[in-house]
């Protein structure tokens, strides 16, 4: 009925009244009298779906018009969190529907908490990817997201005796009103089988893959609405499918099992996400979700551009595709192959148009991050897309061979294929070869690639290939959607709300950081939050914490190189410290409250570990009556974005602390700084554009710089440096089994041993400790904390994904804006 309705009409009160209430009695046949929160939920969902639809129908139209050069993001993660909420806010309509729920009998914060977090990723690459999408929405941008829509996100996390246990997030339990499946755009998907080589009628040999096998790849459309805008763009989701059901001709002779064996191998490529954060799986499996993924993503770009009747060489005019991370990079192999093989370009003219489209961004320089293939497991797998490689990686050597000749140690390294036993397939160097950019997340770190990873290609390709892209956060979902009333009075503050859409609007809090009327009701907000977030550990940790302590908080995921180890060690020296203080002493001591949250890989042996001692730690602490309410320590369990918008406004410092330049760029901090919570970080990644945009009086930073990491590093190993002696007594600590059984630790303090300290934990340890001091001496003076607060906030312009994504867009895609418009 309302789609008949103008505009606004159609989001006046009675209408989205009605259209929730239709929901209900006919989507979900039940009775408007016997609903609970969940069922609300699903019918203002599919209420908001409509409207997402007809805006989602009418960009899709529009653009499929005007036909203008699009930007692909391939990300094998998307982590979206919940869209409700989101998709209401960018559509300007939470007000009335929030209005519209709770004169139907609802609270529409419960009625929100009731979605599942689209959980499609592991950390900070996939929420950098779904951040991306609502930035080109928001700005108007003609763009795809292109991913697997997994059956399993990231697992759940339970702690259990203090331990992480991994249980399945089965997201898709009831029908998701965020998409559209399209069951008829299917795909074929082949695997396997051998190549058919052959002369055709000029001599000129072709090359033919008969796969083996094949699978169906089925669309899943994600609406993706824009901030203030008409536009809605679309993230589109494989899922795996069988090409048939069941083997018929098994079935016949009575094995059942083997006729429903393919279906379930089909099934089984989107079935479920590896769980791994800046580590390499290695698995078959990943290969197939890899190639499945990038396949039909192809396939799909390119009927979309065959419907233009352009010539294949106006393809990089028309499409821009960007490789998040390795992940996609076959897709640079399966273009080469549809050219050359179907389309019956040259070799040379299909290479030409592959690395005019396809650019690349770096997200890491850990070693056990840098994906590699087996030769022969690719080979079995896609044995034409092996023989391209080659060729690739032949023609590219030949060239570098020509510039700097006779360097045959300059060719092993440049190679794409690794000599090893068996032979790898490098796939970063492949991005880099089959790429017009490459860049980096954050300036420090786009330097260090060039000058590391990628420095013999800096000196084949030149400095103009590699660009850096510093991140940026949405302060739609940051700060409008998560911290409701500091939006609200930044708003009121500046007279509008422009700067969601131009966040250095928020320059103009500076003028305010004086006027103590203003400070009072910024920290009043503050406090709020932390009440907020007392109440969620209450509930999911079952520990009393006061929102007057000073609130402390490092989420993300557990990883060595981010330091919780480092974090939790420092915890039980403030421990020990309070312990042997008179009461005189103690009540001098700034309160604190720790919070840890983040998942672990299930393999992850060390960094499960340090979940255990941070559990074993807190369990001691928080009944201490020596202690009390002077230090409490709690870890969050099931850590995820709609936990995150609850953390994130609550903070009044929170920890960055990775070991010089082994963090890529971070992008929880400049979450965090956003909402006005001041960072404690070392001089890596994004902190230290963090640093310059707020100024050094508003950051606390320690620890040692990136270029002096080796020489500490070697300085350990050869000349027997002793340990720091705070830390070497937290350690006397835990083997003493202040914290439950000391031979558990074993393994962890083992790397904390002198000469293996890889993330020189030792060596930071003593400035950490002091910068931990200056963090409790300067929230003692409330007025001065606040007026930093204030300045953190007011500085934080650059680090919008909207300044990135338009980066990207002028620099790398050489796309333009179209602005829908409202035909309604
Ligand atoms: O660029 C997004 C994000 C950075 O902010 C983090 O610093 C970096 O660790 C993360 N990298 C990865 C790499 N994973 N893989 N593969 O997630 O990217």
């Amino acid at each position: 009925l309302w789609e008949q309705l103008s505009k606004k009409e159609a989001n006046d009160l009675h209408t989205i009244q009605k259209s929730i209430v239709h929901h209900v009695t006919t989507t979900l046949a039940r009775a408007a009298y016997n609903m609970d929160n969940f069922s609300a939920y699903q019918a203002v969902a599919l209420s908001t779906r409509d409207r997402l639809i007809s805006r989602w129908n009418e960009t899709q139209g529009q653009l499929s018009k005007a036909d203008p050069k699009r930007v692909y993001y391939l990300s094998l993660e998307f982590l979206l969190g919940r869209s409700m909420d989101n998709a209401l806010l960018n559509m300007g309509l939470k007000g009335v529907y929030s209005q519209g729920v709770e004169q139907l009998g609802f609270n529409m914060e419960d009625v929100i908490e009731s979605e599942v977090d689209a959980a499609l990723g592991n950390g900070g690459l996939g929420r950098l990817a779904a951040c991306y999408m609502d930035s080109l929405a928001t700005l108007d941008y003609p763009a795809w997201g292109y991913g697997l829509r997994y059956n399993y996100g990231i697992f759940q996390q339970r702690i259990v005796d203090g331990y992480q246990t991994e249980y399945p997030d089965y997201w898709l339990n009831f029908d998701n009103p965020w998409e559209l499946p399209r069951l008829d755009i299917s795909i074929p998907i082949g695997f396997g089988g051998h190549v058919q080589t052959t002369q055709d009628e000029y001599g000129v040999t072709r090359h033919n893959w008969i796969p083996a096998n094949s699978v169906q790849a089925i669309a899943y459309d994600v609406p993706i609405p824009g901030y203030g805008t008409e536009n809605c763009n679309n993230i589109r989701l494989w899922r795996s499918k069988p090409t048939r059901v069941f083997d018929l001709t098994s079935f016949n002779e009575g094995n059942y099992e083997k006729s429903v064996e393919d279906a379930t191998q089909a099934e089984k490529i989107t079935s479920v996400l590896y769980p791994n954060d800046n580590t390499m799986a290695g698995k078959e499996l990943r290969l197939k979700q890899q190639y499945f993924w990038t396949a039909a993503s192809l396939y799909d770009i390119m009927r979309r551009f065959k419907k233009s009747m352009r010539e294949w060489s106006d393809f990089p005019d028309q499409v821009a595709i960007q490789l998040n991370d390795t992940h996609p990079t076959l897709a640079i192999v399966e273009l080469q192959r549809l050219l050359v093989d179907e389309e019956m370009l040259s070799w040379d003219d299909a290479w030409d148009i592959v690395t005019r489209t396809f650019a690349f961004t770096n997200h890491t320089v850990l070693p056990e991050a840098m994906e590699k293939w087996s030769v022969p497991m690719f080979e079995y797998l896609l044995p034409r897309h092996l023989q391209i490689i080659f060729d690739i990686n032949l023609f590219f050597l030949q060239k570098v061979e020509k510039k700097f000749p006779n360097d045959r140690g300059l060719l092993n390294r440049m190679s794409i294929i690794e000599e090893a036993q068996p032979q790898q397939i490098r796939m970063a160097h492949l991005a880099v070869v089959g790429s017009h950019k490459v860049n980096g997340v954050a300036a420090l770190h786009s330097d260090l690639i060039k000058k590391t990873i990628f420095h013999d290609f800096v000196d084949y390709y030149g400095e103009e290939k590699f660009v850096n892209k510093t991140n940026g956060i949405t302060p739609r979902r940051w700060l409008h959607q998560a911290n409701p009333q500091l939006s609200a009075l930044i708003t009121e503050t500046l007279g509008n709300d422009r700067w969601l859409k131009e966040l250095s609007q928020l320059r103009g809090l500076d003028k305010k950081v004086e006027n103590a009327e203003f400070r009072k009701k910024w920290t009043a907000i503050k406090r709020l939050n932390k009440v907020r977030l007392a109440e969620l550990i209450k509930t999911r940790c079952d520990v009393e914490v006061s929102p007057d302590a000073l609130f402390d908080i490092q989420v993300k995921r557990i990883h060595e190189y981010k330091r919780q180890f480092m974090n939790i060690l420092y915890v039980i020296h403030r421990y020990r410290t309070i312990k042997s203080m008179t009461a005189a002493q103690k009540a001098s001591v700034q309160p604190r409250v720790v919070v840890f949250g983040g998942k672990a890989a299930p393999g992850y042996y060390i960094a499960k570990l340090v979940i255990k001692l941070i559990n074993s730690v807190a369990a001691v602490v928080n009944q201490d009556p020596a202690v009390g309410d002077l230090l409490k320590v709690v870890f969050v369990p099931d850590y995820n974005v709609s936990v995150a918008e609850i953390i994130v406004p609550a903070s009044d410092i929170s920890q960055h602390i990775s070991t010089a330049g082994t963090e890529a760029s971070g992008t929880s901090n400049m979450k965090f700084v956003l909402n006005g919570g001041l960072i404690i970080g070392t001089m890596d990644g994004a902190n230290i554009e963090i640093l310059e945009e707020i100024g050094e009086d508003n950051i606390f930073i320690f620890g040692c710089l990136a270029d002096e990491v080796e020489d500490l590093r070697h300085a350990q190993r050869y000349r027997n440096v002793p340990m720091d002696p705070a830390l070497q007594g937290v350690i006397s600590a835990i083997e003493r089994g202040t914290f439950d059984d000391p031979k558990i630790y074993q393994p962890l303090i083992s790397t904390l041993t002198v000469g293996k300290d890889f993330y020189l934990i030792s060596a930071d340890f003593a400035s950490y400790i002091a910068a931990n001091q200056q963090v409790d001496a300067a929230y003692k003076d409330q007025e001065e904390w606040a007026k930093k607060s204030i300045r953190c906030t007011a500085n934080m312009g650059k680090f919008s994904s909207d300044r990135a994504v338009k980066e990207y867009a002028d620099q790398i895609w050489n796309i333009k804006p179209i602005s829908v418009v409202d035909e309604g």
